[in-house]
């Protein structure tokens, strides 16, 4: 997104959010300027640096607006957005894609029933509320549930957060299936990808009516899209899945094809190619008596590839050498067994075959969490029984990082210096009778230039800085991330680009860059484990890695429960080829004392 389309989605989500409040005129003044904003050929960002009478030259752009703008380009943030955020809460660009809802039934639906999300708005709607409220009826209801499916689907992909759960459960139902042999999920998501197409699942069974009896008639099955001999599809919680029913001789080979990604196969594939073997979803064979014409050097066209695809999938030709173990597919081209999360084509195969696959960081090996909030913040539970709970969980540390007030915090959420200090003197005290060790820490802002949002004083005072970006996340972010590494109290970054899946794309940043500065620094990038972020992302980690650079995988929990979401982040740690020993929280906590002392 250019600079220009930000500034105009803002714009008309002040307009929407001014709409849904019933304010008159100025959604529509905020509209057009949004419009013209969005048209302008220069940058309006760098005309509202040099003040408001240079941005008022945009049409539609009034003094107020201008102000705005102006605002925004100083502090990364307009205050009034914030407020109207704060006063109504609800996720109105999701809600308005569903057709017939505009600002204002989101304001009306808010203020009457508290519908903040699509799944509100779908179960007002399940319960007969809408057609209570004043001004909706039967008719419009029944528009709305209708049209919440296709709301979600336009969003297109889903967050492997959700897919994932869903996997876990359609699995464990077809598990219990006498039929079904083995069942693994398959695709992207076996992957680990932040973001899903749709759930593919794969079952070993030598009785595949059976298998899709049980799929098709589970309970989480909304609807049945589409089923046949070998393949069927069910919509279920607003995704798609697609199940694959293999002969379990065959299991291995359909496992590696249908994990993907295509460009890995490809790789893959052309080493058998190289071998006088073919490789298909149904094993690899050994063509050699069979048909010549078969083998061909490693370069292959697009046309030809596919070619191939189609003649495989008719009868098998040729002794087959592997197909039943997903192992032993990859034996057969001598590779070892390529790890899913490294499948993407980043130079695994290459890797693999000289032996240089790394020992990938596992979910066991994290002891401990390094960014997580409380009450004293918008987390939801105190101190003591987020200690607990972290206890509970396995860990053996935490460190307790409550936002501090600054750009990006909206409604007096974040803490101010003195309240700061007095959270440290109640984190030592639960602390000294806790079953794991704390850290007193904060989660600061990182402002525009880099700088934080605590006073030096401070930040010396607490073990552990998590410093962060919360606005203005947009644009080449290298030199404020940089400035922020290299503050002498900083500790972790904290979801350093600041994207959002399906949101907003975040900063753009030289990872080779922040890899290094923070790899000299002594500084750890942070892979925030939330599935709404997995920020960094795998291909992020890997050029830092490379840099040097420890990371750490936190969940940045508000409750209890999201503990569990790191899992999410070892799997983007494995994405981005690290090891344990790149991951700061594998380390007991002598270790995680020593780095954050360092
Ligand atoms: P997604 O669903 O968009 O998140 O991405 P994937 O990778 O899960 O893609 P999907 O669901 O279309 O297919 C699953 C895997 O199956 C894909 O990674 C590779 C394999 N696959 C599917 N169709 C083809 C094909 O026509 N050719 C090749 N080479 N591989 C295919
Ligand atoms: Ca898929
Ligand atoms: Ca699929
Ligand atoms: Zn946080």
């Amino acid at each position: 997104m250019t600079q220009n389309a930000v500034v105009a989605d803002l714009l008309e989500e002040m307009a929407d959010r001014l709409e849904a409040m019933d304010v008159e005129y100025k959604p529509r003044a905020y509209r057009r300027a949004a419009e013209n904003v969005r048209g302008h050929p220069a940058d309006v960002a760098g005309l509202a640096a040099e003040g408001e009478a240079t941005v008022q030259d945009i049409e539609g752009v009034g003094d107020a607006i201008a102000a705005k703008l102006v605002e925004y380009v100083e502090t990364g943030a307009i205050e009034e957005l914030e407020e109207l955020r704060a006063e109504l809460p609800a996720d109105i660009e999701a809600l308005t894609r569903v057709e017939g809802v505009g600002p204002k039934t989101v304001g009306d639906l808010y203020r009457e029933l508290g519908v903040e999300t699509l799944d509100d708005l779908e179960a007002a709607a399940e319960a007969g509320e809408i057609q209570e409220v004043k001004g909706f009826g039967p008719k419009t209801e029944q528009n709305i549930r209708e049209g919440i499916e296709f709301a979600r689907e336009s969003h297109g992909r889903a967050l492997l957060g959700e897919g994932r759960p869903l996997a876990d459960r359609v699995i464990n139902h077809l598990e219990a299936t006498s039929a079904v042999e083995r069942a693994e999920p398959a695709g992207s998501l076996r992957r680990w990808k932040p973001t899903v197409g749709d759930v593919d699942v794969l079952v070993g069974s030598d009785d595949p009516e059976s298998v899709f009896d049980a799929f098709t008639g589970w309970d989480g099955t909304d609807r049945v899209i589409e089923a046949g001999e070998a393949k069927a599809s069910v919509r279920a919680d607003g995704l798609q899945i697609d199940l694959r029913v293999v002969d379990p001789a065959a299991f291995g080979a359909a496992l590696q094809y249908f994990t993907g990604s295509r460009d890995h196969n490809v790789r893959v594939r052309n080493r058998a190619i190289e071998r006088g073997l073919t490789m298909n979803e149904y094993g690899v064979f050994d063509v050699s008596d069979v048909d010549e014409a078969e083998q061909r050097d490693g370069e292959t066209t697009r046309s030809e590839r596919q070619s191939r695809e189609r003649e495989d999938a008719g009868p098998r030709a040729g002794d087959r050498v592997a197909g039943a173990a997903e192992r032993g597919m990859y034996a057969a081209v001598d590779l070892p067994w390529v790890p899913p999360e490294l499948r993407e084509d980043r130079g695994e195969v290459d890797a693999a075959a000289a032996g240089d696959l790394p020992d990938l960081v596992e979910e066991p090996d994290v002891r401990g969490d390094l960014h997580l909030h409380t009450e004293w913040s918008d987390g939801n539970d105190t101190v003591a029984e987020m200690a607990e709970a972290a206890a509970a969980f396995g860990h053996d540390y935490i460190a307790v990082t409550d936002h501090a007030t600054g750009p990006g915090m909206v409604g007096g959420v974040g803490l101010d210096d003195e309240e700061l200090l007095e959270q440290v003197a109640e984190v030592r005290e639960v602390a000294s009778d806790a079953d794991v060790a704390l850290f007193a820490g904060v989660e600061a802002n990182i402002d525009a230039e880099g700088g934080l949002s605590v006073g030096d004083d401070v930040l010396d005072e607490l073990d552990c800085v998590v410093a962060s970006p919360h606005a203005a996340l947009d644009g080449d972010g290298t030199d404020r991330i940089v400035t922020a590494i290299e503050h002498p109290a900083t500790d972790i970054v904290g979801h350093p680009t600041g994207r959002q899946l399906n949101r907003r794309s975040g900063l753009d940043l030289d990872f080779e860059t922040v890899g290094k500065a923070a790899a000299e620094a002594g500084v750890a990038l942070e892979i925030n484990a939330n599935p709404r972020r997995l920020d960094l992302r795998g291909a992020a980690v890997k050029q830092a890695v490379e840099q040097g650079a420890t990371v750490v995988v936190d969940t940045d929990a508000h409750r209890p429960e999201s503990y569990a979401y790191i899992r999410y982040g070892v799997h983007a740690a494995r994405r981005g080829w690290a090891e344990p020993a790149d991951v700061l929280n594998t380390q007991p906590v002598s270790g995680v004392r020593r780095f954050l002392d360092g």
